[in-house]
């Protein structure tokens, strides 16, 4: 993961982590990677990017990007929260146009980055944008992407987590403010780019899911009996 206040996380999920130096974080994952692989090739190793939009798509584009266009097999999660918040509230890439914030007084000229274009067009295999109003949903999104990642190649997950203190509302407002932006219209509806190879995949997975589910059930009903 990266510098940002994403890094918050860190010490909350009980994984190893790398906290890596502003904007690295796809280089390290990806360095990260490809050692697993090599050091315990009989096992399977994820590796996921924890990082926020300015980590992502601003000082450290060319790390995420170099990243997908090697293909590498692993998952970039961006904590979209349109500004950098670690650092009192600079302009980001993601950023709505015509956003003020507390160091970005004028409101921005630019329109909100196309990342998820981006991560698609640069070959990753499967992207999903969403904000994590309910939390299945984003557990489902991750799970897909883990899965592609192993199997096929990059995975992109951009997930809306608005930083109540740069808009000015309270926890449960921001629930609110995640709702209406995925409402239709909005700049998170939740969208999917899958490419036939991983959809393929990931409908194998849901058939065997749902066979060995199945399977427990009858078991447990001839216990039972
Ligand atoms: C190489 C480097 N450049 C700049 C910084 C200063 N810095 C720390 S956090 C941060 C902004 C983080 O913004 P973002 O990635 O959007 O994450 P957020 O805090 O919004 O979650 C910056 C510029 C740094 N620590 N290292
Ligand atoms: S509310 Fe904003 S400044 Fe506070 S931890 Fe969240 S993103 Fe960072």
């Amino acid at each position: 993961g990266s510098t940002g206040c994403t890094s918050l996380v860190f010490p909350h999920v009980a994984v190893h982590n790398i906290h890596s130096l502003f904007g690295n974080q796809n280089a390290i994952a990806s360095g990260l990677k490809r050692t697993l692989a090599s050091r315990f090739p009989d096992v399977e190793k994820d590796v996921v990017v924890l990082a926020g939009d300015g980590a992502t798509v601003d000082i450290g584009l060319d790390m995420t990007m170099q990243s997908w266009f090697r293909l590498e097999k692993f998952t970039t999660i961006c904590f979209d929260n349109e500004l950098y918040a670690n650092t009192g509230g600079q302009e980001s890439g993601l950023m709505q146009k015509g956003f003020v914030a507390k160091m970005a007084p004028k409101g921005k000229n630019f329109e909100k980055v196309r990342l998820a274009e981006i991560a698609r067009e640069a070959g990753c295999a499967y992207v999903a944008v969403l904000t994590v109003s309910k939390p299945n949903r984003v557990e489902q999104v991750i799970k897909n992407a883990i899965y592609v990642a192993r199997e096929i190649g990059p995975t992109f997950v951009q997930l809306y987590t608005p930083c109540i203190l740069e808009i000015g509302k309270q926890s449960m407002e921001g629930l609110d403010e995640m709702k209406d932006s995925e409402t239709i219209g909005g700049r998170f509806v939740q969208k999917e780019y899958i490419t036939e190879e991983a959809q393929k995949l990931l409908d194998s997975i849901k058939e065997e899911t749902k066979a060995r589910k199945k399977a427990a059930k009858e078991a447990k009903k001839s216990v039972n009996a």
